[in-house]
């Protein structure tokens, strides 16, 4: 197959014959065809996933469809996210090495990227609902978010070079549509797609669309997101795009990649560790699940430590791009005017990925795309007092940010709205 062939989606039974002559493919699990075994795994809502296992390796063949997976063909959906997804990917291993799959093909007319089979890994948030609590995710993620944020920003890159990414992944219009309107705006209103575990949370749900100051904070957000492009972002980084094992953590599946502000995706990250907080209750068939609810808010605090000791870190050391440039600040002498500068940029990302998780988790329970972590709690009156302390606590801490000051305030309030009697 060559990248210059019309698109043509890949099936189990073509794959071997499409691919079978690709030489990165060949030289990673053996040229052998009649030796392939093809799996299709993709489980999110939008594109193919496919194992490839041969003689001497196994590979994932990521393709796009021209629509949403999710609806079927009446959303049509364009192939080139597969385009920004490779070049988000190359970008996230230059600024934070070890961290994404290893690319070994990409061909844009057939919108497919081939890449490292990660095993013995598996989707964080599926490993999460198992109850498993893994050593490592605070810190890897926490790394993975401040190198890629800051090394993608003006902090650090050399502004022509920034703006003309900027440039390029401008075009990923239509997943930042998505975006716009399934996390900013649809939750908020009747939208078609909409749906919540009902009758239960029918009054939890009018109330919230109710609520005018959480509906002016969620466009105060859509406005950021849509207008301050900081830097480059993952776009879409929840525990689905995630996989890991006790030792490794590795992000996945940045096809939402753009130019935005760095705390989306951090205050997205988060929403989803405290959305598996309170979805445990509904996973306690094999016993409480109280030292599980621990660890993930100390997943939560850790993991905004080392992201903010670490962007610190790259504040003192690699502050080479336009903005509050060493000149102004350590080159005179005043270091103290840099840490300021530091104390108050950080103040900001903080400010913000509040309000960016409180949304992310309303969106979860009352848009179109739901997450596993309620979605398999079978018991649906379990699942929807899960769910209705998410969403108050979602909405405490977007309406009533600049009252919330650390991390174990935030904590302290997804324990106690935990503790109270079904609402
Ligand atoms: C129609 S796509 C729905 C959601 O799936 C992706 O993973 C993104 O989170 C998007 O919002
Ligand atoms: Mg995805």
């Amino acid at each position: 197959m060559t990248g210059k062939s019309p698109f043509e989606a890949l099936s189990v039974e073509t794959l071997a014959t499409r691919l079978g002559t690709n030489e990165a493919l060949c030289a990673e699990i053996g040229k052998d065809t009649t030796q392939w075994k093809v799996r299709e795994v993709g489980d999110g809502n939008l594109n193919l996933v496919f194992i490839v296992e041969g003689a001497s390796g196994a590979a994932v063949v990521k393709q796009a469809l021209p629509y949403v997976r999710l609806v079927g063909d009446s959303w049509p959906l364009p192939l080139k996210r597969s385009f920004f997804e490779y070049h988000a990917l190359t970008r996230q291993e230059r600024r934070a090495p070890g961290s994404v799959p290893a690319i070994y093909h990409f061909d844009e007319s057939q919108a497919l990227i081939i890449m490292e089979y990660l095993s013995p890994h598996i989707i964080l948030r599926r490993a999460l609902i198992e109850g498993r609590q893994l050593p490592n995710i605070a810190r890897d993620i926490g790394l993975f978010m401040a190198r890629t944020l800051f090394r993608g920003s003006d902090f650090s890159m050399v502004t022509r070079e920034r703006k003309a990414d900027l440039a390029l992944f401008a075009d990923n219009v239509e997943l930042c549509d998505i975006t716009e309107n399934l996390v900013f705006s649809d939750p908020y209103f009747d939208a078609k797609m909409n749906r919540h575990t009902s009758p239960q949370l029918d009054g939890l749900v009018a109330e919230l669309r109710a609520d005018r100051d959480l509906k002016v904070e969620a466009q105060r957000l859509k406005h950021l997101f849509a207008a301050n492009a900081e830097t480059l972002l993952h776009g879409d980084l929840h525990s689905g795009s995630i996989m890991v094992t006790d030792k490794e953590t590795r992000m996945i599946d940045p096809e939402f990649a753009f130019y935005g502000p760095m705390a989306f995706d951090v205050g997205m990250l988060l929403a989803n560790f405290w959305m598996s907080f309170f979805s445990q209750r509904g996973h306690e068939q094999d016993g409480k699940r109280d030292a599980m609810r621990a660890y993930l808010l100390d997943v939560t605090a850790e993991t905004w430590a080392v992201f903010r000791a670490e962007f610190s870190q790259l504040w003192r050391t690699e502050r080479t791009g336009m903005l509050y440039q060493k000149s102004l600040f350590e080159d005179q002498g005043d270091r103290l005017g840099a840490e300021q500068a530091l104390d108050q940029v950080l103040h900001q990302i903080w400010d913000d990925l509040l309000g960016f998780a409180g949304i992310e988790v309303h969106r979860r329970i009352l848009g179109l795309a739901h997450n596993a972590d309620f979605e398999t709690i079978a018991d649906e009156d379990l699942r929807a007092s899960c769910e209705a302390k998410a969403l108050k606590f979602g909405r405490h801490i977007a309406v009533n940010r600049r009252q919330i000051h650390g991390i174990d305030e935030v904590n302290h309030l997804a324990a106690l709205i935990e503790q109270e009697n079904d609402i």
